[in-house]
C-alpha cells in the first residue's frame, strides 16, 4: 500500500505546502471578528461600577500544519495579552486566547472615542503574516454628567452607516422620522419564521445603577407583557452591557403574532407613552415617540435585511436616545 501510495502522488500535481492558518473570532461577537468595541469611566460612582473594558479574542490554527505567534501589539491607549510568553506554537487545530484591553487614563475631552489598531504577528512555512484588530474605546471622565457618547457615533463605531439623527436632542418625543433610515413601526414580527429573534445590547446609557427590562406585548395589549432580556445594573454606562445574570448581553426570543417592545416604561407604540413630558419639553405635534427604529446598514452602505437598531429615551429628561441601544435580528416591520 505504501508503494502505491508514493506512486500516487508521484504522478498527480505538486502536493500543497502544509501551512498553519490563523483564524481570530471575537467572543463579544459584535462587531466582528476583526473589531472590538470597549469603554471606561474614569471616576467610578462606586466599585462595583463596571465597563466594558476588556475583550477576548480566541486565536485558533486551522491549517494543516504549525504556526509561530511571533508578537502582540497595539497603537494608541489598548493593549493585546497573552499569558503565554512570545513566540509561541499552535499546533494544527490548538486554539488560545488574547485579551484586548482598553487602558486610556486621560482624554483632550471628558468624553470622546480614542482608536487604536492591535497586531498579531505570526509566522508559518517561513512566511511571515500579520493580522490587525480594529481597536475603539470610549473613555468618559465621569460616570453621566453629560459625558455619554451620541447614539450617530456609538452605533457607527460598531461599523454600521445607518443615517442616525445628527443631533437626537430636538425632536422631543416627536413622532417622526429622524433620518431616511428610521423606520416608523410600532409592531414587529419575525422576517424568517423557522428562526428565533435575537436581542443584543450594543450600549446602556442612563442612570448608575439601574438595569433594564426589556419585555415583548401583543399588538392593542399593553399590560400582557412578555420578558425577553434583562440588563445588569453595574452596567448601566457602558457599551456591550451585561446581562443580569452576568453573561453576554443578548438573548433570543420567538412570537407567533405581531409584537411591540416595552423597554422599562417606554413602548414601541408612541399611543402607549406619556407624552405630557414631551410637550412640556417642546414638542408639537404627535409626541410620545420613545423608542425608535432603525435600519442597518452595513460599512458599504447596504441595508442589511432584517436587522435594525433599536434605542430609547427616558421621556422627559434629556433626549439623548442613547438610554439603551440594541441590535435586533430577524424581525422586520409588521
Ligand atoms: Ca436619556
Ligand atoms: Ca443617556
Amino acid at each position: 500500500m505504501c508503494g502505491l501510495l508514493g506512486a500516487t502522488i508521484a504522478s498527480g500535481p505538486a502536493a500543497a505546502a502544509a501551512t498553519g492558518k490563523l483564524s481570530i473570532s471575537n467572543r463579544d461577537v459584535l462587531p466582528g471578528s476583526r473589531s472590538v468595541v470597549l469603554s471606561a469611566i474614569q471616576n467610578k460612582v462606586e466599585n462595583a461600577q463596571r465597563t466594558h473594558r476588556t475583550a477576548t479574542l480566541v486565536l485558533r490554527n486551522t491549517g494543516n500544519a504549525s504556526l509561530k505567534v511571533t508578537s502582540l501589539s497595539a497603537t494608541g491607549p489598548f493593549t493585546l495579552t497573552s499569558s503565554r510568553a512570545r513566540p509561541f506554537v499552535l499546533k494544527k487545530g490548538e486554539s488560545t486566547t488574547v485579551t484586548a484591553t482598553f487602558t486610556a487614563t486621560t482624554g483632550t475631552k471628558d468624553g470622546q472615542w480614542l482608536l487604536g489598531t492591535g497586531s498579531i504577528r505570526w509566522t508559518s512555512a517561513g512566511t511571515a503574516h500579520r493580522a490587525t484588530i480594529k481597536l475603539s474605546g470610549w473613555w468618559q471622565k465621569y460616570s453621566e454628567h453629560n459625558l455619554e457618547p451620541s447614539l450617530a457615533t456609538l452605533v457607527h463605531r460598531f461599523g454600521y452607516k445607518s443615517k442616525m439623527p445628527a443631533d437626537a436632542h430636538t425632536g422631543k418625543g416627536r413622532y417622526k422620522r429622524f433620518s431616511k433610515d428610521e423606520v416608523l413601526s410600532s409592531y414587529w414580527t419575525r422576517y424568517t419564521k423557522s428562526k428565533r429573534a435575537r436581542i443584543t445590547q450594543l450600549g446602556a446609557f442612563h442612570t448608575y445603577p439601574s438595569g433594564v427590562y426589556v419585555s415583548k406585548y401583543s399588538r392593542g395589549k399593553k399590560d400582557k407583557v412578555f420578558r425577553i432580556f434583562s440588563g445588569h445594573v453595574n452596567d448601566s454606562q457602558s457599551v456591550l452591557p451585561r446581562r443580569a445574570d452576568g453573561a453576554r448581553g443578548t438573548a433570543t426570543f420567538t412570537s407567533k403574532a405581531a409584537f411591540g417592545i416595552k423597554i422599562d416604561s417606554e413602548y414601541s407604540d408612541h399611543r402607549f407613552n406619556n407624552a405630557a413630558a414631551d410637550r412640556a419639553a417642546g414638542c408639537v405635534g404627535t409626541c410620545g415617540q420613545h423608542v425608535r427604529f432603525f435600519k442597518v446598514r452595513n460599512a458599504n452602505g447596504n441595508v442589511k435585511k432584517g436587522k435594525y437598531i433599536m434605542t430609547m429615551d427616558f421621556s422627559g429628561v434629556n433626549y439623548d436616545f442613547n438610554d439603551n441601544v440594541f441590535l435586533l435580528e430577524n424581525v422586520k416591520p409588521a
